[in-house]
């Protein structure tokens, strides 16, 4: 019992030996790089591939998935950007205070103990392994409709994935392009490609003009009858929608593992994932508001939504050739953009996945062979290879909804986990700081309490399973902690606070278990049989291998022995 509670102090993380890059960086990253880097980071495949099939809902639905949300996917998106809200001053609580790559892994083995830690580890594979499989398959899409707009479209056979030809009566096909562009990108990755900042500020140009594109050109010809209809099926299209577009919010957790070269952490990080979230919150609603008022939701229910809007909206009677000049001029870039994006996006994540490998297999809980460098290229070549030999063949025989919601659903997981460990280590470090709890500690207690009858009025009105399972999974925790910190004493200070703790970490817990439970219940099959294989994992392997098993001298960083 006591090897799965085992944890690394915050003073033995940060003493630790780096990965690649290393501590001791230069702080040179201030407000607006972040800002940028969390840009460059969020928009991709979410926008532009998942906000169609939110409006138009699932392809099997009412078999499976879930129902059209029509144009509310507007207010799908505005729930979401809240949720991550609050998650985002949880990261930046803890990003400030262990400045280090790792993320949700290495805030877990601070706080809640070593299986935690394995379990977000592995669930991270979701968001980034599986993310990445969703980025090439929507890569793919977008590169075949450059293809179309030249006229040399791809065969069905070589751009279905294998999961939907058999389903769609094609027989055996294969989603060529995505297989290929992550060897490619392989390939790059091993022989040390990183992005560069340069990189990075030009790929978010590029997402912008896309966006600021597409909303620009769009505006112009919103229908507002395709209004009328707004919210076809309420709550419940709008809690689906939510569940599959949060994957468009991904990544701004990401800037967490830049902590360490930011200039005064404590402001410009909640700062920059606040900032970006906003920014790509505000352009969302107006991609999403514009692209449903372009046409029908009903014929939105592609892989290229954007540019699906844009070819209906050609097809309208009576269109000047002024017009369609340039809405075919729009069409072709918000295309080309989006293939370049996307293009940025597998870059950094597929740049992720091989850190997060990297990092556990130098804590003794995966073998020391995935921590091997390239002797020339000085890159972790075994786990970026592995993890893009995964990725290829996943993408080019999986369907892009199911990885999606499967991503998510792991993202959503390591996001509670991370508020949740906010809280516990406020508590663990006020309950050892003794002396009287401050009054603004006993307000939001009071706050977190209050949501007990707010939330039991929820549940008992609830439409849906999702609401009402949400609603009295949350009563008891919102009771318990809301209980103990009226009491807790005052904690130390970190260098940033997430503001009126513990509510808005339990607003963190609560909305991202919403979201969660917006998932069809296939992807909370997939996601407990993988967490299944986790666990087993850890037992066969890490928990015999993990460097804490070591005497306290020879354990990385100084030798401090766990607390
Ligand atoms: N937010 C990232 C995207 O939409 C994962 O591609």
């Amino acid at each position: 019992m006591n090897a799965l509670l085992r944890i690394k102090s915050v003073t033995q993380l940060l003493s630790e030996p780096p990965e690649e890059g290393g501590h001791g960086l230069k702080r040179v990253l201030g407000a607006k790089d972040l800002i940028a880097l969390g840009i460059g980071a969020i928009i991709g495949a979410g926008i532009f591939a998942t906000t169609g099939e939110a409006a138009a809902g699932s392809p099997n639905w009412p078999a499976s998935g879930h129902p059209p949300a029509g144009p509310s996917v507007v207010i799908s998106y505005i729930l979401v950007a809240i949720a991550c809200g609050f998650c985002a001053l949880c990261y930046a609580e803890f990003a400030s205070l262990i400045p280090i790559a790792g993320s949700a892994y290495t805030y877990a083995y601070a706080t809640l103990g070593e299986l935690a830690a394995w379990i977000i580890g592995w669930d991270l594979i979701l968001e980034y392994a599986v993310g990445n499989v969703a980025v090439a398959i929507s890569w793919s899409n977008y590169f075949n409709s450059f293809l179309k707009l030249i006229g040399m479209p791809l065969p069905a056979m070589l751009i279905t994935p294998t999961a939907n030809g058999f389903k769609e009566g094609l027989g055996l096909t294969m989603n060529l392009p995505a297989l290929l562009i992550v060897l490619f990108m392989t390939v790059l990755l091993v022989r040390g490609v990183r992005e560069s900042v340069t990189f990075n500020n030009l790929v978010v140009v590029v997402k912008l003009v896309v966006l600021f594109l597409f909303i620009g050109v769009g505006a112009g010809y919103v229908d507002t009858a395709n209004y009328v209809d707004f919210a076809p099926h309420g709550w419940e299209g709008i809690h689906g929608a939510a569940a599959i577009i949060f994957f468009a919010y991904i990544g701004f957790d990401a800037i967490s593992t830049a902590a360490e070269e930011t200039e005064n952490p404590s402001k410009n990080l909640p700062i920059g994932m606040i900032g970006s979230l906003v920014i790509c919150t505000l352009l969302y609603i107006a991609v999403s508001g514009v692209m449903t008022g372009l046409t029908s939701y009903k014929l939105l229910g592609t892989a290229d939504p954007m540019a699906t809007a844009l070819e209906m909206v050609q097809k309208r009677p009576g269109l000047s050739e002024a017009s369609l000049g340039v809405l075919h001029a729009a069409n072709y870039v918000v295309v080309i953009g989006a293939v370049f994006s996307l293009t940025a996006v597998l870059l950094v994540f597929q740049m992720g996945q091989p850190r997060i490998f990297f990092a556990m297999a130098r804590d003794g809980l995966l073998p020391k062979f995935f921590a091997r460098v390239h002797p020339v290229y000085q890159t972790p070549y075994v786990t970026t290879i592995l993890t893009g030999v995964l990725v290829a063949v996943s993408a080019s025989f999986m369907d892009i909804s199911a990885v999606i919601l499967l991503c998510n659903i792991g993202t959503l997981f390591a996001f509670v986990i991370v508020c949740g460990s906010v809280l516990l280590l406020r508590y663990r470090d006020g309950v050892q700081h003794g002396g009287d709890g401050p009054p603004a500690y006993r307000l939001s207690a009071i706050c977190t309490l209050l949501l007990v009858p707010l939330l039991a009025f929820w549940g008992l009105h609830a439409h849906t399973n999702g609401d009402r399972i949400t609603a009295f999974l949350c009563i008891p925790l919102c009771i318990w902690v809301g209980l103990l910190w009226l009491k807790l004493p005052k904690a130390p200070d970190r260098p940033f606070n997430a503001p009126f703790a513990p509510l808005i970490p339990m607003l963190g817990i609560i909305t991202c278990t919403w979201l969660m439970m917006g998932s069809p219940w296939e992807t909370w099959v997939r996601f407990f049989l993988w967490l299944a294989v986790g666990v087993v994992i850890y037992f066969l392997y890490g928990m015999k291998n993990s460097v804490l098993n070591l005497p306290a001298e020879q354990q990385p960083g100084i030798g401090i022995s766990p607390e």
